[in-house]
């Protein structure tokens, strides 16, 4: 009952008031409950997920819920960005183009990109609309294994 009326809710997202305190995002998701990742390429180091290796993000593999929302907040000194890759495995090769520099996506079953997070700086929160694995990673690092995975259930 609660998974039906979440997913009634994304699809009327504007006009849904879902119980709880409500946090607005630049991007316009309302949503209860908010999970941060922090973002530094030097502080949280390489692990392996079963999408390949990851780094740079805290925590690098994610398990959050339908309903809620996801935010990026760069912890580090230097720019990075937070942007969804199609597929079940990170490609050897970076799938970014510059348009990951932009902001985009309101939720994570429609791609997403933080854009540019200068230091200090947070994405919008995205809504967690669809249970699934999300892939990203950041444009500027990919083939440093600059890269994270959402699980929403
Ligand atoms: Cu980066």
């Amino acid at each position: 009952m609660k998974i039906a009326r979440t997913l009634a809710c994304s699809m009327v997202l504007a006009a849904c008031t879902p119980n709880g305190v409500l946090v607005t995002s630049g991007g316009g998701s309302n949503v209860s409950t908010v999970t941060r990742i922090n973002v530094s390429i030097s502080a949280f180091g390489q692990t392996s997920t079963p999408a390949g290796l990851a780094l740079g993000f805290s925590p690098e593999v994610a398990n959050v819920t339908v309903g809620s929302g996801v935010q990026f907040v760069n912890v580090d000194n230097t720019s990075h960005t937070a942007t969804s890759i199609s597929g079940t495995s990170f490609p050897a090769t970076s799938p970014l183009t510059f348009a990951a520099t932009t902001t985009s996506g309101s939720a994570l079953s429609t791609g997403f990109s933080s854009g540019t997070l200068q230091a200090g700086a947070s994405s919008p929160v995205f809504l967690v609309d669809k249970p699934g694995t999300y892939l990203y990673g950041c444009f500027f690092h990919y083939s440093g294994t600059m890269r994270g995975e959402i699980v929403a259930q």
